[in-house]
Formats: structure tokens, sequence, C-alpha cells
């Protein structure tokens, strides 16, 4: 294949609907940022363009839930979500919103365009109505068994638990996500995507062509799709949020959400095109550029085949040379989910790690699901950033600085003849940057951080090797061209840093006092240091993280875990009627704690002294997970006094101590509001 002229790459437009998490980065930008940066970085032209995806029923749901507009919904996450990739250092050409007049006229344009060349199939169908709200009941606005796992909260599009896309009719027991009534069936008129044509034409035959440039995961999930056979898609919906469909008799109706949200890759290179002096028709209508979408497992379907074959229906479009899908990244063993609230929110990670973005990327990249699903956890982030950048990359380039500086001034001294250790080393160091290379050609980044790595790991080898601290007082010109090299590979880093942790690169640079690193001269291992160049004083790339860092993050999520469970967790049914003859038979009082111990050997039990006004005596109490015994010395509590006495642990107790029990299982005292003579009765 002739090397492209220019690159155009997408990332999955998020829904502004909702802030950022880790696996939103992970999926579809992390990776795209980073081969962003590599292309131009080799000098490429390249469009990186992204936006808020800002119609479709998870906009209008959740603005119904929280009682304002859409518009008003997408407006506050649009500006998160913006804000937030620019903080982590995703660095987009552009960063649009499909509620932007210009994407409103280009997808229209882009339906009418199809519809004058005779392209959809327009078709009255029956579909749900809820009659209550006088709506059409589209994808996520119907709710119902799920027909393949019988999961009940399956939506008319897809089940969330088990990932099968449906339509709403195949649901069981359907019911309206507006009223909760079950719909009717009535009569609407839409325009659909004949992919069984485009199957048979070119569609199936186009995909067979990638079979060995994609993923494995991204042509298998193409291949089962096309197996099944494409049926015709409905790209218009009876909704009133988004895209009006352009031609007549389509009054109430607008673009179905992935209809509409890919044209917003082509509105956004339109908007960049127009503030920078491009032609926009470039990058998607001349065959020597290429088009590159990153996003994640979920997206595939429409990126691989339903965009494609949309974009050869309307005729002027290249289409997607490669389509790099990762899989989901789990946060600490868990499936991420915003309703749930498991996720690394990206807004309060900025917050909770002020500077440390590249903590995270280099993280989140090293864990790259680019294979398989992976897992996220905290600990392994603390472990990457003190053990790999801490120890490994900074410990080597704050050597090589503090030494250039300890012996020379801070000035790039002159390199002598090189020893065969030398030539060993950097020969590795080239390897190294020649496997960058390709892995990142392939979209191997993990493989490609790992060689990244591996040289800062040479670098150190070299330095542990060498011993110039020792060497300065015998053979100061050999030390002279240790630092020499030890400062070129400093330069490699700095420069390749830019590609997978940018803000180091930048003060790495700095540290060094250069500005360009280009990469043919990183490449072809030109000296990119010069003898007499000056660079600043030392200071550390990297900080450690500490226990209690860690230690919060995890004691955050545990504490969501638990709303969530106390939100799910049913309150049990209420018990049989008793007759108050009953009631009046058990004698409650108030009484005072007067001693608390452990009962030995347990992990629940405390043994209580409880005056309570008639007699002191003696209660066992399951309550030593939630109460210390020193804490509740003093305090008082509601005993029942006629309790049959029995024996705990050897222990004989005399009653029992009332206790409110959450749904987490947590045990609260139940007491009078204001302290209360013991012996008090409660009735
Ligand atoms: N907003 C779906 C998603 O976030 C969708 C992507 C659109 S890309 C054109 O998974
Ligand atoms: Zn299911």
């Amino acid at each position: 294949m002739k090397p492209p002229k220019r690159y155009l790459i997408t990332s999955a437009l998020p829904y502004a609907n909702g802030p950022l998490h880790l696996g939103h980065i992970a999926g579809a930008y992390l990776p795209a940022d980073i081969y962003v940066r590599y292309l131009k970085l080799k000098g490429e032209d390249v469009a990186f363009v992204c936006g808020s995806d800002e119609h479709g029923v998870p906009i209008t749901l959740r603005a119904r839930k929280e009682g304002v507009s859409p518009q008003h919904i997408v407006d506050k996450y649009h500006e998160m979500i913006k804000k937030a990739f620019a903080e982590f250092g995703i660095a987009f050409d552009i960063y649009h919103r499909t509620s932007d007049p210009l994407h409103h006229e280009t997808a229209s344009d882009f339906f009418r365009t199809m519809y004058e060349k005779g392209e959809f199939i327009e078709k009255e169908e029956e579909q749900f109505f809820d009659e209550q709200e006088q709506q059409f009941l589209a994808d996520r606005y119907i709710i119902g068994t799920c027909p393949k796992c019988g999961y009940e909260e399956a939506y008319g599009d897809q089940c969330e638990k088990c990932g099968t896309s449906l339509s709403p009719k195949e649901l069981i027991n359907p019911k309206s996500k507006l009223s909760g009534n079950i719909p009717v069936l009535k009569n609407t008129k839409h325009w659909y995507l004949d992919l069984e044509k485009y199957q048979n034409e070119w569609l199936e035959k186009w995909i067979d062509s990638h079979k060995s440039d994609w993923k494995s995961n991204v042509y298998g999930q193409c291949k089962s799709w096309l197996k099944a056979g494409l049926q015709p898609r409905a790209v218009t919906r009876d909704l009133d949020w988004g895209v009006p469909v352009p031609v007549k008799g389509a009054d109430g109706k607008v673009l179905y959400v992935w209809f509409d949200a890919p044209i917003g890759y082509i509105s956004a290179t339109k908007a960049w095109a127009k503030e920078n002096g491009k032609d926009w028709k470039d990058y998607w209508q001349s065959e020597d550029s290429r088009l590159i979408h990153f996003i994640g497992k979920d997206n595939i379907v429409f990126h691989c085949l339903i965009f494609p074959a949309m974009l050869k229906a309307h005729g002027d479009y290249i289409l997607p040379d490669n389509v790099p899908a990762n899989e989901f990244l789990n946060l600490e063993g868990d499936k991420l989910s915003t309703s749930r609230n498991w996720a690394v929110w990206i807004h309060e990670y900025l917050q909770d790690f002020p500077g440390k973005q590249d903590a995270l990327r280099y993280t989140i990249c090293a864990n790259s699901p680019e294979q398989k699903d992976n897992d996220f956890t905290w600990k392994d982030f603390q472990d990457r950033n003190n053990n790999e950048l801490v120890a490994i990359f900074g410990n080597f380039v704050n050597r090589a600085i503090v030494l250039t500086h300890k012996y020379f001034n801070g000035i790039i001294p002159e390199v002598g003849q090189l020893d065969s250790f030398d030539e060993e080393i950097l020969n590795k160091i080239t390897q190294n940057i020649i496997g960058i290379d390709l892995s990142l050609e392939n979209f191997k980044f993990r493989e490609a951080l790992r060689l990244f790595m591996n040289i800062a790991r040479l670098g150190n080898k070299y330095l542990a090797d060498t011993e110039p601290w020792k060497l300065i007082k015998t053979n100061e010109n050999r030390v002279k061209t240790i630092l020499y090299n030890s400062m070129q590979i400093t330069a490699i880093l700095a420069g390749l840093s830019e590609i997978f942790l940018p803000f180091t690169s930048k003060k790495l640079k700095d540290l060094i006092n250069l500005s360009e690193i280009p990469w043919k001269d990183i490449k072809s291992y030109k000296t990119l240091l010069n003898q007499g160049h000056k660079i600043n004083k030392p200071s550390l790339l990297f900080d450690k993280i500490e226990d209690e860092e860690i230690e919060k993050q995890i004691q955050k999520l545990m504490d969501s875990k638990k709303a969530n469970e106390m939100e799910n967790k049913t309150v049990e049914p209420v018990k049989e009627n008793i007759i108050f003859d009953d009631f009046v038979k058990m004698d409650i009082r108030v009484g005072t704690i007067l001693e608390a111990e452990r009962v030995p050997k347990t992990d629940k039990l405390l043994k209580l002294k409880i005056d309570t006004g008639i007699d002191q005596r003696t209660v066992v109490s399951g309550i030593a997970v939630d109460h210390k015994p020193e804490d509740i010395i003093g305090k008082q509590v509601s005993i029942l006094m006629n309790l049959e006495p029995r024996k705990i642990r050897g222990i004989e107790s005399q009653g029992m101590i009332l206790m409110a029990e959450d749904a987490s299982g947590k045990l609260d005292f139940v007491v009078p509001d204001e302290k209360t003579t013991n012996g008090s009765g409660i009735k």
C-alpha cells in the first residue's frame, strides 16, 4: 500500500449525558491520542477530530430524569467533557458537538443526497406507542424482558446484560419507560438503510479484504453480524430531539442518532478546516487520505458496517482503512458503570492527583484492553507509578542530569571513543526504537509502551554497570563519554515521551533545554544534545504515590458500592400481625453501658455490663464490627429485659440490646432522643 498523504483520526463521540470515566479513556481516546501524537511526531499531516454526541434517547431520558431540557443537559456535559479531555492531554485538533448548526446542516445534506439517489427503503410499519404520553417509543424508551437472557430491564435496542442488540418487538412484556404503561402498536413511516443489499453487493467482500489488517476481535464481530445476515435498518425516529428528517412528510421525525453521530466526524472536520485554512474534502474525499476510527467494542457494528454503508451509498467519501476497537477496561474486577457509580471519573482524578495525568495515562496504556477485557486496580496504578515511572524512568533521568551538573557544570561533555559496552547498549536502544515504531504502526500500544520503558531500563543499566561516580577519580575522559551517551538517551526519552507521556515530555525537554526533538533524529540515533549544550538544574520528574492516597480512592469506591447496594436493597416485607397483648409482654427499658469488652476469639461479640435502673446485668451483644468497646461506655441503650437468659460463648446473657440494622448490615443503637433515667420503660 502506498503511504497515505494525510490522516484523519476519529475517536467515538461521547454522549453528552454524563462525565468521562476511565473506561472511556481506555477505549477510544488514549489509544487515538497516542497514535496521533506518534504521527505528528513523525511530521505527518493529521486531523484528529471528536465532539459530543448530543442527540439520541440517552440524552432525552437524562433530561427527563433531571426535569430540565435536553439542551441544558448537553450544554452542561459538553463543557465538562471538553475540559476533562483538554486537562488530561487528549489533544484533539477540534472537539465539536452535534447540536451545532454546521452539524445539522451536514447531516441533513447527507440524508438528502442518499434520499435523492433512492438509497432508502421507505416503509410504513407498526411501532410501539405510548397512548398516555402520545409518543412513539424508540430504542431506550421501551424496556422489557430480553428474549436471550431473561434480563427484565432490556432496552428496545439492546440488552445491557448480555449485549445482544434487539429491536423493540423482540422484547417480552414491553413497557413504556415514560409512563410504565403497556404500549400499543401504531403505524408510522420510516426510512431504512438497505443493509441486506449492501451486504450482497460489496460490504461483505470489503470486510473480507480486511481479514489480515484489522484486529481479530473487530473482524470477528463483523463476520458474525454478516453471518446472521444484515437486515434493513431504520435511520429515522419519531422523536422531537435530533436533526429533523429533511424530506416532505416527515414532520415530528428526526434522524436516528446512529445515523447523525458518525456524520459528526465530518462536520467536526469541516469546522476544523474552516478555522485552519484547510480543505475538509482532502481528508474525506481523497483516496490518498487514511481514515481511522478509534472506538470501544460496543460500537463496532456502527463503524465497520453501518457507517461505511452510508459513506459508500452517499458516494463521495472514502471508507475507513482501519477500526482498531478496544475491548473493555474493568475496575477492581468489576464492570465500569455510570449508573452504579463504579468508575474513576476523570474530572475527579484530575482534582485528586493534580499534575499526575501521565501516571494514569501510563497505567491505562500499560493495561490497555487491546485483545481482551482487562482490569484497572488502584494498587497497580501505585505500583506502576512508584516502581516504573519513579524508580526506572525518573531515576535514570535524574542520575544522568545530576551527574552532568556535578562533574561538568551542566554542560554536555565531549564524547570519546565508544567501547563495546556503549555500542551494545546503544544498539539495544535503537532496536527498541524500531520496535516502538512498528508496534505503534500496528496499534499495539501496550507493546510500544513496554519498549519505551525498556529504554529507560537500559539507561539505568548503563549507569549502574559503568559506574561513572567511581571512574571520575581515575578516568575523567571515560566519564565524559558515559555522560554524553546518558544525556543522549535522556533526550531520546524526552522525545519519545511526547507520544505516551506528554506532560512529562514537556518537563523533561525544559530540563534538558531542548524544545524540539525530531523523530528522524531519534530514529537514526543522531546526536540530540551537542557537546557544549547547557542543560537546566535537576528536578524530579515523578513523585511517589503514598499508600494513603490509594486507600482513599479504594474507600471512595467502597462507599459508592455500599450506597448503591443500599439503594437497590429491597426493604423486608412486614411481618404477620400480632395482638397488643403480645407486644406488652415485652419489657423494654432504657439502660446505660457501664463496661464493655470483647468476647475473646470472636469478631462480633461484646460483653456489656448494663445499669438497667433495677439491677446491673451482663448482656452479650453482636455489635463489635461497628462499635469499639471504649467508644460506647456511658452510652444509653434500649434493652429487652425479660428475654429468657441464654449462654453465649460460656457467658450468660441476660437480655438483648435493640439495634437498627441498615441495608448494608450496619448496626446503630436505638436510644431516646435525650438522656433519660435508667429503667424508663419503652412502650
Ligand atoms: N455516542 C455511543 C457511545 O458513546 C456513541 C458513539 C458515537 S460515535 C459516532 O458508546
Ligand atoms: Zn439479554
